[in-house]
């Protein structure tokens, strides 16, 4: 095979695209600030030099292995090189850095200080650059931005919207929404993808910590939570586990120390979303209408529907997703059982998401002014919290979630994952079916199965990553496709790569979290969300029948482009 020599190694090398993957492989590390292996390869930011005996000097993210190089990745001058491009990002670089929501993850922080960096030998910028606070969901801060290009590569190749893009030439470079506008008045969806990659501070999740910590200090609110489906595998990895480990009984404790009431499973309201999607859908085949059914939990998705496909709003399930589902519930029916009045409940949801933050501030989640979800923590947001709070994890004793909204089948676990909403749906409506819908699970882009209802035939598409999702709609569009049912989730990987959660958001973390919520589903008894003995008793005291006028009032919605 072919080989070459890293730092004194022969490593073997097959099918790995450029000598960065090489020396990897290896088992040596490269800082890099640009090179993402999901993305296109941008080759700028200058930091993966390296010297070959003969070539001399080149960047390994943009150059082919090839058989017979004797490569060093820290020598001398490379060290010198590498310093002063650093140097030179810094002098631009608003070092704000105990203030900076990044603080903790910061790349460039990190490698200032792996590199030994002790003083900047260039001036500092003067201009400061308004900061952009209109979304409901990241802070754009172009004073922190290191001209790296991630955010425009992944929202221009993985989400296909590309809102965001490089202006200006020189020092004058800055990346922005088209014509200086701000985030809200452009076509972001808010998934938060950008924020997930941007290595600096420039691209933040907009963090709800101080309302939350406002309310659970005060006396007068009884604060609740629910947490999401994804949050449980990926937790963990804050505190020593792995991605994939089971987080969810010492995240339970450990929210019961930070003081929240009670604490919610909102596996529990996806099972209740597919057993009125599983209706839903069914209606819609005996009317032969708005078919093919689009899947409406994600709401980057949904937003990115009514944004760029609105002759597609009426194919939206009507329902509420798990997250708007439970806020509903939770400001009527617990509310009134609790003697709460809803302005004294506050309901606050961990989400793996940053679009979920924007979906529960849509004007229909409210009654009479107030919200039914009142503030969204991402993954890392929580585990801030717990360790501001001086909470030691890995020392909890596991507790259950509460009832009455704590008890899932296996479909409510599998939401989180790509696939899983459908598979979720396929159960509710033939029991009968196999445990497993293994044509729609894994990472692989598209997916797509056919199941038997009855003697009719019924075709499932499933997609994640919007511009996937894109090219589904417009193969739709030409009528070269044809589905009865479609699932979106708008991150790769369904909710488990959500930019809520802790990073590295990458290949192997989010497969590894996916097979963790697959294996909640194989271990628990139930798995067809119609058993759910907690949703059934909900529909007898409360809501009547599945896709009943009330369960319609509560849990559905309507969408606007
Ligand atoms: Fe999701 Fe959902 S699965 S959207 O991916 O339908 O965020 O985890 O909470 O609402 O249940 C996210 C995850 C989540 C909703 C559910
Ligand atoms: Fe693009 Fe998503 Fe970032 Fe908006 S949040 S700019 S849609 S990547």
């Amino acid at each position: 095979g072919k080989s070459m020599i890293i730092n004194g190694k022969r490593v073997e090398f097959d099918k790995e695209k450029n000598i960065l993957e090489v020396i990897r492989k290896a088992g040596f590390d490269l800082p890099t600030f640009c090179y993402h292996s999901e993305l296109s390869i941008y080759g700028a930011c200058r930091m993966c030099l390296v010297e070959e005996e003969k070539q001399g000097i080149m960047a390994a993210c943009s150059t082919p292995p090839r058989d017979g190089y004797v490569i060093k990745t820290n020598t001398e001058k490379l060290r010198r090189q590498r310093k002063m491009t650093l140097e030179l990002l810094l002098a631009n670089h608003d070092r704000e850095c105990t203030t900076c929501e990044k603080n903790g993850d910061c790349r460039l922080r990190e490698l200032a200080y792996s590199m030994g960096i002790k003083e900047v030998r260039f001036g500092k910028r003067d201009r400061r650059l308004p900061i952009d606070n209109s979304s409901d969901a990241i802070i754009r801060d172009p004073n922190k931005c290191i001209l790296c290009g991630d955010c425009v590569r992944m929202c221009e190749e993985v989400q296909g919207i590309g809102v965001i893009a490089f202006a200006y030439r020189g020092s004058k470079a800055v990346v922005t929404p088209a014509f200086n506008k701000n985030l809200k008045e452009v076509d972001c969806v808010e998934c938060g993808q950008c924020a997930a990659v941007c290595p600096t501070g420039a691209l933040v999740v907009k963090s709800e910590i101080d309302t939350v910590w406002k309310a659970l200090n005060d006396p007068a609110k009884r604060v609740i939570a629910q947490v999401a489906p994804a949050v449980r595998v990926a937790f963990g990895e804050a505190f020593g586990l792995k991605p994939g480990d089971r987080a969810t009984g010492k995240l339970v404790a450990a929210m019961k120390y930070l003081g929240f009431s009670e604490v919610y499973d909102t596996c529990f309201a996806a099972d209740l979303t597919a057993v009125e999607e599983s209706r839903e859908f069914i209606k819609r085949l005996e009317n032969g209408e708005n078919l093919p059914q689009f899947t409406s939990c994600c709401p980057a998705w949904v937003r990115y529907v009514e944004l760029n496909f609105p002759g597609y709003i009426n194919n939206l399930s009507s329902c509420r997703s798990p997250q708007q589902m439970f806020g509903a519930l939770a400001k009527s029916y617990y509310a009134e059982n609790k003697g709460v009045s809803p302005e004294d409940l506050f309901v606050v949801s961990i989400m793996p998401c940053t679009a979920k933050k924007t979906e529960a501030r849509r004007p229909e989640f409210a009654t009479d002014g107030v919200r039914h979800v009142d503030a969204v923590l991402s993954t890392q947001e929580v585990i801030r919290m717990v360790k501001e709070a001086g909470i030691v994890f890995e020392d909890l004793e596991e507790e259950p979630f509460d009832m009455p909204f704590g008890f899932a089948t296996g479909s409510g676990f599998i939401f989180g994952t790509t696939g899983g909403v459908s598979e979720a749906v396929i159960r509710a409506i033939d029991p009968l079916n196999n445990r497993k819908v293994e044509d729609l699970r894994g990472l692989a882009d598209f997916k797509e199965t056919a199941v038997k209802l009855g003697n009719r035939e019924i075709r499932i598409a499933v997609v994640h990553g919007l511009k996937n999702a894109k090219d589904l709609l417009e193969k739709l569009s030409r009528k070269e496709v044809q589905y009865d049912l479609i699932e979106v989730m708008a991150c790769r990987g369904g909710c488990i790569g959500g930019a809520g959660q802790p990073y590295p958001n990458d290949t192997d973390s989010r497969e590894a979290r996916s097979r963790g919520l697959y294996r909640e589903d194989k271990y628990i008894q139930l798995i067809n969300p119609m058993e759910n003995p907690a949703v059934k008793n909900l529909y007898e005291k409360w809501l009547g029948h599945p896709s009943g006028t009330k369960a319609h009032k509560l849990l559905h919605t309507e969408y606007h482009p």
